[in-house]
């Protein structure tokens, strides 16, 4: 074994915080070395603990003024099929999901140049006049940033009206890779690097959580995956106001990115495991299953995700692009799944407090 490498192994059992070229290095691993330090760092923090939540995933409209190259959703690209939902619709929605028992609304729209700031707040503000204990996460960096510009707002007008309006935390979309060459190839004109930090940023200064996600598996790097993991680390050190990293597996269908080499499920389970040793200041990590697919999302437990999102009943996004995650997950299979893959289903609220466990 070499000293290098026995050393990073060393620096990672000590809790050190690693550098860019030490990230890098752990991809040199191998898989069960990886997923070991990360199943140490995971255990430490929760044992045995899985955590879900029960929601929903609402896509309210589909209409969108940017054009992002990996985007299957969009009605502006290949999609014929333009919708916007009215605030009675939405209200429909969230009132069966309720019933179902759902406690978190997670509400991302794609960016709609045509019904107004009302459109998208007044859905929110109506939804907690009449449910004011559900929890409403909300709109991306991405969809801050688009009514600033549509709209002539500042970042911080358009914080303060989704507070106003009953948003309690925000989701962790649109981030996608942080380096800004690939960037560019992949959603010019959106959101920029710097802006969605600063928008998380002056968020968390609100006392307000949000979340955190990196898309990756299409043209980036692994370097440009350590990268983004390290700007995100080092928004946390200011200001302690991610709940959780979640790492996107790039979805290949009816979009508009060439891509020639998938991640295959070793590079993905790297991926987490090396998240979880990086961000040693973000509690949770999350192996959405939806993109993960199921049975990862299952084995990722055992390097270093603690949380796997959660029932969501119905996703437009990712399931455009492939995932078959179109109906979400029936919360029996769901709690049975995390059982009999040897982990213990904890139902959390959308800020990790436990409300049971399975
Ligand atoms: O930002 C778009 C991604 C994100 C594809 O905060 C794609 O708890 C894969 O942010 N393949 C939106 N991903 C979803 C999101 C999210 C999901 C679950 C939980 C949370 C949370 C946030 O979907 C976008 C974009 O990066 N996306 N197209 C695709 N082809």
């Amino acid at each position: 074994m070499d000293v290098f490498r026995m050393d990073l192994i060393q620096k990672v059992r000590n809790q050190e915080r690693l550098t860019q070229k030490e990230g890098e290095a752990l991809y040199d691993l191998d898989l069960y070395t990886l997923g070991e330090l990360a199943d140490e760092i995971r255990k430490e923090k929760y044992g045995n603990k899985s955590y879900f939540n029960i929601n929903r995933h609402i896509n309210p409209t589909n209409v969108c003024a940017d054009i992002c190259k990996f985007c299957a959703y969009s009605a502006s690209r290949k999609n014929p099929n333009q919708y916007t939902m009215s605030h009675e619709e939405i209200l429909d929605i969230v009132e069966k999901s309720v019933k179902n028992g759902a406690k978190e609304m997670h509400i991302v729209s794609a960016h709609n140049p045509n019904d107004g700031v009302e459109w998208y707040m007044g859905a929110f503000r109506k939804i907690k006049a009449k449910y004011p204990d559900l929890h409403i996460k909300a709109m991306t960096a991405a969809e801050v940033d688009f009514l600033t510009r549509e709209y002539g707002h500042s970042y911080d007008e358009v914080l303060d009206m989704m507070i106003e309006n009953g948003v309690d935390s925000m989701p962790g979309g649109g981030a996608e890779i942080f380096d800004e060459g690939v960037r560019e190839y992949l959603c010019k004109g959106k959101v920029t690097s710097d802006q969605w930090l600063q928008i998380h940023q002056k968020w968390h200064e609100r006392g307000k959580e949000s979340n955190a996600t990196m898309l990756f598996g299409h043209v980036e790097s692994r370097a440009h995956r350590i990268d983004h993991m390290i700007r995100l680390r080092d928004l946390q050190d200011k200001t302690g106001g991610f709940n959780a990293f979640i790492p996107l597996v790039y979805q290949r269908d009816n979009n508009f990115l060439k891509v020639e080499d998938f991640p295959t499920g070793q590079e993905i389970l790297k991926t987490y495991a090396i998240s979880r040793i990086m961000l040693d200041n973000i509690p949770h990590i999350k192996a959405y299953w939806v993109t993960a697919s199921v049975n990862l999302a299952l084995i990722a437990q055992e390097f270093g995700c603690d949380d796997l999102d959660g029932t969501i009943e119905k996703e437009s996004i990712q399931s455009a692009a492939g995932a078959a995650s179109s109906h979400g997950m029936d919360l029996d299979d769901f709690v049975a799944l995390i059982k009999n893959s040897g982990f213990q289903p904890i139902e959390r609220d959308s800020l990790y407090n436990e409300l049971e466990v399975y």
